[in-house]
């Protein structure tokens, strides 16, 4: 296939349905990391704890809603099942669980009350059920696979509409060496069949790995990319350029994927965008002696995720009670403040848009009815249709004339915040390179 066409083709990858309403709804939401390791101060636990020392006697699964509510999240997304195996809930198929707990005399279901208080609070309700189980007498055999999906039937059916399932790839080895070969393909029909409006997040999914657990961001981030690297999104819609290529060795963890460079060379696109994954401390799970990140390194995460063409999902780790550690709660308050106070006043609101689409440039001109100092501009490509821009330029008016901001934009995608501070009565977006002519949902200034 000629360039020409290949890039058309590209620019005309869309998002399936499910992936759409992700974005639109979803683009900020919870991790909740809460375990056995909260007790034993371990990240990975080792699948032989006792579970009589899961005991939050102090749960409040409401309380922790309005802690996310007041950041501006809008999900969550709860380790039902982490590596040691210890389940959340009141699994049929395993005595590692909560009905050998002593929270509610074994009565207890940590997954029922998360899910009921998001319903009451409004957010949308996922689970994160690790494949890696150290517990497991099955791990390493065939029976596993049925023991697993076994697992997952029971979330999927018991606990009304889950938005989410986040699948994570790691696959350690038992004490003699053996090994799981994880059914990826099975437990993603059985979320198709038991809940079709679900998306699955997976190293190679429907949503992705950004490829680090710091919260950074790739310069330029594409939904779009080689179906080489996500080859469990079966929603390939184009072919490769046939270009002479190997990309199968790419990992998510590279800077650069879906860049023009890189799927000139792919045998195929699929749409699958990326998360970004991190803990408001350094650790998933809850050590006392851990401090929250700072409200600067947490703003700016999310101006660059959520602002990056990305989803930030924030894990916020409750304590050995129960409850969340105040710190955590006040720095997603300041979080949610600092958030809703820089994109309070929309001042492009009673602005006057023009625009000039050429082939695969165009030029958006915002005219304001009086100057205002602006301090952030956000945009959006219809990205129903695709995700197309590669590059655009901001200029601002002044008494010099037409000036041009700092450095190069790329890309846009579901959405792009610029930090920026000038004031100004009209503003120029010059879209300098376009996979096909721009399609933009939005300018906004602030
Ligand atoms: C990783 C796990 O090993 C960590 O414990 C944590 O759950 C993180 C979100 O994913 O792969």
């Amino acid at each position: 296939m000629d360039i020409k066409t290949f890039l058309k083709n590209a620019a005309h990858v869309k998002p399936s349905a499910n992936q759409l309403r992700f974005l639109q709804e979803t683009p900020f939401y919870a991790f909740v990391h809460f375990s056995p390791n909260t007790y034993t101060n371990l990240e990975w636990g080792l699948g032989n704890e006792d579970p009589a020392i899961f005991n939050p006697t102090e749960l409040d699964c409401d309380s922790w809603c309005e802690a996310f509510l007041s950041a501006g999240m809008t999900g969550v997304v709860l380790t039902a099942k982490h590596h040691d195996g210890f389940c959340l809930w009141q699994s049929e198929y395993t005595e590692h669980c909560m009905k050998n707990s002593p929270y509610k005399n074994g009565k207890g279901d940590i997954v029922r009350e998360l899910s009921d208080a998001c319903r009451r609070h409004g957010l949308k309700f996922g689970f994160y059920l690790s494949p890696w189980d150290r517990n497991s007498k099955y791990y390493g055999t065939d029976e596993y696979n049925t023991y697993y999906k076994n697992q997952l039937t029971e979330l999927l059916t018991n606990y009304g509409e889950i938005f989410y399932v986040w699948f994570d790839g790691a696959c350690g080895e038992t004490p003699d060496g053996k090994k799981q070969v994880y059914d990826f393909e099975g437990y993603f029909e059985l979320i198709r069949r038991l809940q079709p409006g679900t998306v699955f997040f997976n190293d190679a999914g429907e949503i992705r790995w950004c490829g680090n657990e710091g919260g950074n961001s790739r310069f330029a981030e594409w939904s779009v990319v080689p179906k080489e690297l996500c080859f469990y999104n079966k929603n390939v819609q184009t072919e490769g350029s046939a270009l002479e290529g190997n990309l199968s060795g790419m990992y998510n963890c590279d800077t650069d994927i879906g860049s023009l460079s890189n799927i000139l060379f792919s045998k195929g696109l699929v749409f699958s965008p990326s998360e970004i994954d991190m803990s408001i401390r350094p650790g998933w799970f809850y050590h006392e002696n851990e401090e929250p990140h700072s409200l600067e390194r947490l703003f700016d995460t999310y101006l660059r995720s959520v602002g990056g063409n990305t989803t930030f999902n924030l894990n916020v780790p409750p304590m050995p009670n129960g409850r969340l550690d105040e710190r955590d709660v006040e720095r997603l308050k300041q979080l949610g403040d600092k958030i809703r106070g820089s994109f309070e006043h929309e001042l492009s609101a009673d602005a006057v848009r023009s625009e000039r689409l050429y082939d695969n440039q165009a030029e958006y001109i915002i005219k304001l009815p009086e100057k205002k100092q602006i301090n952030y501009i956000v945009l959006r490509e219809n990205i129903a249709k695709g995700q197309r821009i590669e590059s655009f330029k901001v200029y601002r008016k002044n008494e010099h004339g037409l000036q041009e901001f700092s450095t190069m934009g790329t890309t846009v995608g579901n959405r792009r915040i610029l930090k920026v501070h000038f004031t100004t009565d009209e503003v120029r977006i010059f879209v300098t390179a376009s996979r096909d002519t721009a399609d933009m949902d939005y300018i906004r200034l602030y």
